[in-house]
């Protein structure tokens, strides 16, 4: 997998303040937020997409799902935040280094996307 803006970012390479980082991810704030709260939970273990991720990925992609709510809980917004993977360009994916997006602090309509 090439070289990512995220893999310059876990490497200090290029500076993002951290909302939180343990041995397996990093958590910082989107550069171009589309809510109030905006955090992207990136993998130090770079693979590009979702659906790239194997059986042998299990415990970690668990371990993303776990720090999103360690940092709702951490931000005080455990109530009501909304959790995003874009898979592939035609989804929206522009950076090829698998990340979750965690929004909140602003009302989501019920059942949508
Ligand atoms: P996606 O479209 O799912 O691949 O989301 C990529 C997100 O990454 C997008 O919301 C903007 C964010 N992003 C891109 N470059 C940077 C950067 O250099 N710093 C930060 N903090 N976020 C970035």
């Amino acid at each position: 997998m090439s070289d990512t803006i995220f893999s310059k970012i876990i490497a200090g390479e290029i500076p993002a303040p951290r909302v939180y980082e343990d041995e397996h991810c990093i958590c910082i704030n989107d550069i171009s937020p589309q809510a109030p709260t905006h955090v992207l939970i990136i993998p130090k273990k770079p693979i590009a997409k979702l659906a790239d991720a194997q059986d042998e990925h299990q415990a970690l992609l668990g371990h993303l799902m776990l720090a999103a709510g360690k940092i709702a809980r951490q931000l005080g917004v455990d109530d009501a935040f909304r959790l995003i993977v874009n898979n592939g360009e035609g989804a929206g994916q522009t950076v090829f280094h698998l990340h979750l997006h965690l929004l909140a602090g602003k009302a989501f309509a019920e059942g949508s996307l």
